[in-house]
């Protein structure tokens, strides 16, 4: 492959149908940027890293068949239809060419009518990357930079691509073709959404901030949830799923390993409803019995008395722990910090190992530029749009302002400043001068003329 001038990534940007279950409101911006791209001298690929569509957003949210696939595709591109035209426009520009990743909201992409139908709005000839491989640029002397969406190493989000791909060609396990975090968007994320939780999937990470926030407040809404979401759960086997989770988390995360990307000992979706709890409560000292209690009869901050430590019961003390958890990985979220913690990264310590001098990744939703050892790690961000706690949030204060702001918190667009949606559309600009020269920089597109940092009233 010989090697184009500019690479610009985009990654995650959860296309649904503008509806309170989408949570991509930046059409305009993203047809300004396609222009951009389109305009660029010489030839340029615009990467779209995984996420692209969301089709867990439209209900049925999992229905792995080609004829609901092209239908919400379908939706989608007539929901969109200013950024199809841009796409389609900057595909037939001369030079410019389109790459397109599958990634774990979007696996539907896999079948071959739904590529047939983003290709009668864009034209032939997409480079579509539909399975685990990254996209790779090798420079002359070896040295690569490697995209790919970055669900691997993340063990609830981890697709068998190939099984996915055997299904939409007739064959397969049709059971296991979504991955567990999946099946939580199904009966956990989407019905929070549908009931006025509209945060949850806007502040990251959902399954360690937003679900054990909302356990910690709602637990009785939250816990019905669980209950829906796990069968298990409901059949009374609550007890060896939270024995067994709680000996699971201690173990150590895999990395982007040499060989690829390594493969995570994967929960059964009953085990997964309850995983974020227990991880959760054990971080915040809970034993597994007083957790058991807490899930026969949850309590919310709210609905314990307040006035002094004396009276914490079992079911503020998980609450508490719950918070003190969310507090805790919400300092390392923090949209705000293009230099602060990455789960990822932390997992591509190998990186020098293939020679990679630079990995671009998405999936987090958390712009990110890391140093790693022989070479560096972008996250791309996300155009979806994103909530944010203060990271500098103790437990004490999340106790304090959110229990006031509980409906500010379902009500995000009129909340106070510091608790409103925003975006931060991120991208990636990677330039191949020559040689082995190479260069990348971590962008921010203007959302309108001026950056707005808060709208009031
Ligand atoms: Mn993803």
């Amino acid at each position: 492959m010989s090697l184009p001038q500019r690479v610009l990534v985009i990654s995650d940007l959860h296309l649904g149908l503008g509806d309170k279950m989408c949570i991509f409101s930046a059409g305009a911006a993203l047809a300004r940027f396609v222009e951009w791209c389109a305009a660029l001298p010489g030839r340029v690929e615009l990467v779209i890293l995984g996420d692209g569509l969301d089709y867990l957003q439209i209900d049925p949210a999992l229905a792995f068949d080609a004829d609901i696939a092209v239908a919400k595709t379908q939706w989608i591109i007539e929901k969109n239809a200013e950024v199809f035209a841009t796409l389609a426009a900057f595909h037939g520009t001369p030079g410019k060419s389109l790459v397109w990743s599958v990634g774990n909201h979007d696996i539907e992409l896999l079948f071959p009518a739904v590529r047939a139908t983003i290709e009668q709005h864009l034209g032939g000839g997409i480079t579509w990357r539909l399975d685990e491989r990254p996209r790779d640029y090798e420079l002359p002397g070896g040295a690569v930079v490697r995209l790919i969406h970055g669900n691997g190493p993340d063990p609830f989000n981890w697709v068998d691509y190939a099984n996915a791909q055997a299904v939409a060609d007739g064959a397969g396990d049709l059971a296991k073709v979504y991955p567990h975090g999946s099946h939580m968007v199904e009966k956990i994320f989407n019905p929070l959404k549908a009931a006025g939780y509209r945060y949850v999937d806007m502040l990251k990470p959902e399954e360690r901030v937003a679900l054990p926030l909302t356990l910690a407040l709602w637990p009785k809404e939250a816990k019905s949830l669980l209950k829906d979401g796990s069968p298990a759960f409901r059949a009374g086997m609550r007890e060896s799923i939270v024995r067994k989770l709680s000996a699971l988390f201690g173990r150590k995360a895999d990395v982007f390993g040499p060989e690829g990307v390594a493969r995570s000992e994967v929960l059964s979706g009953d085990e997964l409803a309850l995983a974020d709890v227990v991880r959760g409560a054990l971080a915040g000292g809970v034993s597994d019995d007083e957790l058991l209690d807490w899930l026969d009869d949850p309590q919310g901050l709210a609905e314990v008395p307040v006035a002094g430590e004396a009276v914490f019961g079992a079911g503020r003390k998980v609450a508490a722990a719950l918070l003190r958890e969310v507090a805790r990985i919400n300092a390392t979220a923090d949209p705000f910090d293009p230099f602060g913690p990455d789960d990822l990264a932390d997992k591509s310590v190998h990186l020098h190992e293939e020679k990679i001098v630079l990995l671009v990744a998405g999936h987090t939703h958390l712009a990110r530029v890391h140093e790693r050892e022989g070479g560096w790690y972008i996250n791309s961000g996300t155009w979806a749009d994103l909530m944010r706690l203060p990271p500098n949030l103790s437990s004490t204060m999340l106790e304090q302002d959110l229990v006031h702001a509980l409906e500010h918190l379902r009500t995000p667009d009129t909340a106070p400043a510091w608790l409103r949606p925003f975006r931060r559309l991120t991208f990636v600009d990677i330039a191949f001068p020559g040689g082995d020269q190479w260069a990348a920089k971590l962008c921010q597109w203007p959302d309108t003329d001026a950056v707005t940092i808060a709208t009031l009233p």
